[in-house]
């Protein structure tokens, strides 16, 4: 039987474990990387683990999300990285480099390579061929410490590509919106999607890398393209042809579901406040007024896209009522655009360009006035993730945000009398690589940790019983922005769990954190949740924290991957109801109780919760694999880790 991509470089990285769909795999990896916001964690997670360095052929640390150096923190937090990778043996990109993302697809990620990232849109690695998953901090430090990365393999997912885009009015960016429009922000969980077809021939790799970027938007593992001609094009273009290998799914391969997706039929798409998916045609709110455009981010921040900008804002002058901000996404984009003028009528034009960061994507800077409009190139727009409560913030194409910063309202990019014109992919890249500090391995090299950076809290192992109140009730989709958000106020706190711990679901309920510490002494508390709790960031401190302040288990109708993966690397009993409508069996302020949770857990994973606030029980249930099994009773991955790793 043929196989397809997904299987072809598992089976090559095989350690144990089998390919069938549900079981536990596991794989060797050959390419961990780390940002900044969760990499102190990961590196303090990996300096807890005990050895002298890193055990993956490639380690990368960047620094792109805490940049707004407000205070002492986020220098001293720069500085602790650069120390931990040059003594353990990683890569430092350093700040003024650009995004995580960005950066490793244009210098580092390869065809038939796998890749972990502590970051959720990892899967950009997926681009040009290589299966790149987001993880958290701990996962990546365990993988770091020489573990293979162990999972339970997702469903395989074809999606068949025809047609050509009509560019340049309809690009990449609206090929995964209409996606979301159609499969939802819980449509991808539990699938790798794995491109193929005629279509995959018109797109470079840049943009097939803002499809996979934002397939993390659909809850999706990781999604991934064949390497081909245009994959060898771009890494020539880079200086790496000798990494090229080719990658195509055999004929007779085998997916789990196909889906259709004609290109010429895509037209430009826009998604609406609060969710990536809310999404319907940029026509259908032609004229809509906007007073921000942000244009950049790990998704959309190619040379070519840019200069596309660059070439609509040509000798124009950005609407007086519209502020518009340009992150480009990487230091070898950026230099090219200034090289070629483009920055010069990118400042012209009155745009405000900001360095190459995450900046306003994750609430560093730019937020929206009160109740604003503010229209994105970028992947997510949670409600207060722009660091305006009331904003509204929309997506699009860098070309529908560009036309917009002109018009100063949405403007069809079919329907516009400004000329656009499809810029080609460049031949050659800058390659300039001065600003990623080769890897090293000095033992004797001093780690130096500011006073914000504190210890890695470790649970204890799993108690039998749970006798917790539930703290708070959710519904649908709670992302791991409403669990901890980001922003100025609380990204400098990454290293420091205590003071991070004050904000936790700070958005939904300021009492929350005073009613957890209650809580603490009385036994802990418990969360509930709705479909796909924990979607989005892949955020560990969104576990953590609610370890630190005593939650035991969160009972819900379904977790999102990374979020699941978190709370049990952290000993916090992810629990599903057996019947959703149960769900309205518990109201906050109850009292819940399980008993007998170690025999249930070795055996069938079923356990009886008994509301004695309303006196009735009903049954939930665990789907852990046997490592996770095995994680959970010992208090959580750290401590398994340094008893494997150590012995
Ligand atoms: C995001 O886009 O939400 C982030 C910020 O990049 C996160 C990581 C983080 O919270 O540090 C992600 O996507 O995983
Ligand atoms: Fe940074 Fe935004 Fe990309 Fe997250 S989604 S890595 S915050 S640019």
């Amino acid at each position: 039987m043929g196989k397809n991509i997904v299987e072809k470089i598992f089976d090559a990285h095989l350690a144990a474990g089998s390919l069938k769909t549900g079981e536990l795999l596991s794989v060797r990896v050959d390419q961990v990387y780390t940002q900044d916001a969760t990499g102190t964690m990961t590196w303090l997670e990996f300096e807890a683990i005990g050895l002298d360095h890193v055990k993956v052929p490639t380690a990368v640390s960047y620094v792109d999300h805490n940049m707004l150096q407000s205070n002492f923190m986020n220098a001293d937090d720069h500085l602790f990285l650069r120390t931990a990778a040059a003594r353990f043996g990683a890569y430092f990109s350093r700040p003024g480099n650009g995004i995580c993302h960005q950066v490793h697809l244009e210098r580092f990620a390869a065809p038939g390579r796998i890749a972990l990232g502590t970051d959720s849109h990892t899967p950009t690695g997926g681009g040009i061929g290589m299966i790149a998953i987001g993880v958290g901090g701990l996962e990546a430090a365990s993988v770091m410490a020489g573990m293979p990365f162990e999972f339970t393999m997702p469903k395989i997912v074809k999606v068949y590509l025809t047609g050509k885009l009509r560019r340049p009015y309809v690009t990449a960016m609206d090929v995964i919106l209409t996606f979301l429009k159609m499969l939802t922000v819980k449509g991808g969980v539990g699938k790798i999607f794995e491109y193929g077809g005629p279509g995959v021939n018109d797109l470079s790799v840049t943009e097939r890398a803002t499809i996979t970027n934002m397939g993390a938007e659909l809850g999706a593992t990781t999604s991934i393209f064949p390497s081909d001609e245009n994959t060898l094009k771009f890494l020539k273009a880079q200086g790496r042809e000798h990494q090229w290998m080719e990658l195509q799914a055999d004929e007779d391969a085998e997916y789990s579901e196909i889906i259709e997706l004609d290109l010429s039929e895509i037209e430009p798409m826009i998604a609406q406040p609060h969710s990536p998916d809310n999404v319907i045609s940029v026509k259908e709110l032609q004229g809509m007024k906007v007073d921000q455009i942000c244009i950049g981010s790990c998704t959309n921040s190619s040379y070519k896209i840019m200069k596309t900008v660059a070439s609509i804002l040509r000798d124009k002058t950005v609407h007086e009522e519209v502020t518009l901000f340009i992150n480009p996404g990487s230091r070898q984009v950026y230099e090219m655009l200034a090289s070629d003028g483009s920055v010069k009528t990118m400042i012209q034009a009155g745009a405000r360009l900001l360095e190459s960061a995450c900046g306003p994507c994750i609430g560093m800077g730019a937020a929206p006035g009160s109740g604003q409009i503010s229209l994105r190139s970028y992947n997510r727009n949670f409600k207060g993730r722009s660091g305006t409560k009331d904003a509204l913030v929309y997506l699009a194409s860098p070309v529908v945000c560009a036309l917009a910063s002109v018009h100063g309202q949405i403007v069809n990019p079919f329907e516009t009398d400004i000329d656009l014109e499809d810029i080609p992919e460049p031949e050659s890249f800058v390659i300039n690589d001065n600003m990623i500090i080769p890897s090293r391995k000095h033992k004797d090299i001093k780690i130096i940790k500011g006073p914000n950076i504190k210890e890695v809290p470790v649970k204890e192992p799993l108690e039998d019983t749970i006798f917790a109140e539930v703290l708070l009730k959710l519904s649908d989709n709670i992302t791991t922005d409403d669990i901890l958000p980001a922003g100025t106020q609380v990204l400098p706190y990454r290293s420091n769990i205590p003071m991070i711990s004050t904000f936790i679901f700070k958005n939904i309920d300021e009492t929350f954190y005073h009613r957890a510490m209650l809580a603490k002494q009385n036994g802990g508390g418990i969360i509930v949740g709705g479909e796909n709790y924990g979607q989005g960031s892949s955020r560990e401190h969104a576990a953590i924290a609610p370890m630190y302040l005593g939650i035991k288990a969160v009972i819900s109708k379904s977790f999102a991957r990374i979020h699941r993966a978190n709370l049990i690397n952290f000993g916090i009993l992810p629990l599903m109801f057996l019947n959703a409508e149960d769900y309205e069996k518990i109201e906050q302020g109850n009292v819940l109780k399980i008993e007998n949770i170690i025999e249930s857990l070795k055996k069938e994973q079923k356990y009886r919760v008994i509301n004695l606030s309303k006196n009735l029980s009903f049954d939930v249930y665990s789907n852990l694999n046997s490592r996770e099994k095995e994680l959970i009773l010992q208090g959580g991955l750290l401590p398994y880790v340094r008893k494997k790793v150590l012995d």
